[in-house]
């Protein structure tokens, strides 16, 4: 018998299995946009043609060869001057950007902190695992102080950056944290941020059970879902400053801009 999923229209199945180990958090990520595109889609707002989905490298950057819409997998970092340059050309598609914090606030922080200050017309689904994943749990800039990583065996000595309180000060339009122990919050989140003109970020905390978790004594991927999901504080109205992700600290959700400044693509005439 075929066994039509509702959001299959949305997946190249014949990609699929992917390649995501079991409990991780992606597949929420990915679900929930997925979601917030068909809601879009059932609304008339969007046609799936008019979607582009661009990503660098890492496991989470990996969906767009699962997605099917007209998609960019390019180099490491570069996913978002590509898919400036691709909103630029045709201004009409709505150009998703999917990845990690690794690939987006790392290597691509860069192009990511040009893209906000420019209000550049795009939106940014960002899963943050606070290590880099695909490459076997090494730090990154988004690891929180003092956790142990392959690369940092006696703890993490940096500070890390914190993606929404530093995108907050510049120019986008909407910029939110969610996390995937909350799939409906995130799934708002992330239909809001495609409603936008403009720069729109959602931050999605997730877990990474094989490469953080298991590293820092969690066994099991529904232990470390269940203490990320105790960590957790949704709130209305939350405060930048407290936004810091502190291992073991409450992490706080919410939407922190959400604004609606002339967008890169109205200032140079060519919105739609
Ligand atoms: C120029 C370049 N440098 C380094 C790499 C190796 N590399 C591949 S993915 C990755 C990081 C992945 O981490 P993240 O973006 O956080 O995604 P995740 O796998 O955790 O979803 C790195 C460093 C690469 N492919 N290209």
């Amino acid at each position: 018998m075929d066994v039509t999923h509702p959001l299959d229209p949305y997946l190249r199945t014949d990609r699929l299995p992917h390649l995501w180990c079991p409990g991780c958090g992606i597949g929420i990520a990915i679900s929930s946009l997925l979601r917030a595109i068909n809601k879009h889609i059932m609304e008339g707002h969007l046609k799936q043609d008019d979607i582009a989905a661009v990503s660098g490298i890492g496991c989470t950057a990996r969906a767009t060869l699962y997605l099917n819409f007209d998609s960019a997998h390019v180099i490491h970092g570069r996913a978002i001057p590509f898919a400036t340059g691709l909103k630029l050309v045709k201004p009409n598609l709505k150009v998703i950007v999917i990845g990690g914090d690794g690939d987006l606030a790392a290597i691509g922080g860069n192009h990511l902190l040009h893209a906000a200050r420019r209000n550049m017309d795009l939106t940014v689904i960002m899963v943050n695992n606070m290590i880099y994943g695909m490459t076997g749990g090494q730090v990154a800039p988004t690891t929180p102080t003092g956790v142990y990583t392959t690369t940092t065996p006696l703890g993490n000595y940096e500070y890390s950056i914190n993606v929404v309180k530093f995108i907050s000060t510049l120019n986008a339009n909407y910029v939110a944290r969610a996390s995937v122990t909350h799939p409906h919050i995130l799934e708002k989140y992330i239909y809001t941020a495609l409603s936008k003109e403009g720069f729109s970020l959602v931050e999605v905390i997730s877990p990474c059970p094989e490469l953080f978790g298991r590293h820092i004594g969690y066994k099991d991927p529904v232990e470390l879902f269940n203490k990320l999901k105790s960590l957790i504080r949704f709130e209305e109205k939350p405060q930048i400053e407290k936004s810091d992700i502190i291992w073991g600290n409450e992490i706080i959700i919410g939407e922190f801009i959400n604004d609606n400044k002339k967008s890169f693509l109205r200032i140079i005439g060519r919105g739609v």
